[in-house]
């Protein structure tokens, strides 16, 4: 079956808002009164002309109406752990792809830690997924953070360019990294995740202008966009914002 990727990018380019910190993170470290309501974040993913919004099956399901009626692509991210969990960095699959394909999804999402003593049981996870996924046609997107024992010491930029080829090589469509180095590190990983394209993650705020000079560096390192969380929806102006990642994704 095809793989329908052109439902969450627009001539090869692609924004995500990610919306997933409140189970990651909790909302003591990352949400205010305004952003702590999905509503809020969903009625931004809209007016920004966000390609896609990243939601746990929880709230994919408590608001399908509104998503719905939203029309921006949904992406239901299947495993996720709470910043309580201690231990090797394990995160457990919680929705499976039928339930998300259900809920509306026009992707799914994963994350493994490779360098983790239990990476291969994320591997293993990711590997039905991605089997059942691309049955239905549904685009993979797999974020790959290196964490746990086996990274330790270890070169972050060299560690960013390993998770972008593990990407490749495990069969994800789009492959979320986290930005470590410069302009040639990041280049570097990019290439090594060959066809498999990539995006770099937003982290945590910095001021508006900083990440958009941050989103100008993503693109020249030819990356086909970002999946950016706390830099949108924790900004004063996220519309405004994100008229400006626009304005660089698609120059
Ligand atoms: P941000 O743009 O807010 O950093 O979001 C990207 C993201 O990958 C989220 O999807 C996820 O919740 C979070 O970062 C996880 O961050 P970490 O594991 O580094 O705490």
């Amino acid at each position: 079956m095809k793989i329908r990727l052109s439902k969450i990018m627009k001539k090869g380019k692609a924004m995500y808002l990610a919306y997933d910190q409140g189970l990651e993170h909790g909302p003591e470290m990352d949400f205010n009164d305004k952003n702590i309501d999905p509503l809020y974040v969903l009625d931004i993913a809209k007016r920004g002309k966000f390609n896609g919004i990243v939601f746990q099956k929880g709230i994919a399901e408590k608001y399908n109406n509104e998503i719905k009626k939203s029309k921006v692509p949904l992406i239901v991210k299947l495993n996720g752990k709470t910043s309580l969990y201690k231990g090797e960095p394990y995160s457990r699959q919680l929705c499976t792809v039928s339930e998300a394909k259900k809920l509306g999804a026009v992707a799914v999402g994963y994350t493994i830690y490779i360098g983790s003593e239990k990476e291969s049981k994320m591997m293993s996870e990711f590997e039905k997924i991605e089997r059942e996924a691309h049955k239905m046609g549904l685009p993979v997107i797999v974020w790959i953070y290196p964490r746990g024992a086996g990274i330790e010491g270890k070169d972050k930029s060299e560690l960013m360019a390993y998770a972008a080829r593990v990407g490749l090589e495990i069969g994800a469509d789009i492959v979320k990294l986290h930005p470590y180095g410069d302009l040639n590190k990041m280049k570097w990983a990019v290439k090594s995740a060959g066809r498999t394209k990539v995006i770099f993650a937003g982290g945590e705020k910095m001021d508006d202008n900083k990440f958009v000079g941050y989103v100008k560096n993503v693109m020249n390192s030819g990356a086909m966009g970002i999946a950016v969380g706390r830099n949108v929806w924790q900004s004063e102006k996220p519309i405004e914002l994100s008229e400006k990642i626009r304005g660089i994704i698609w120059k």
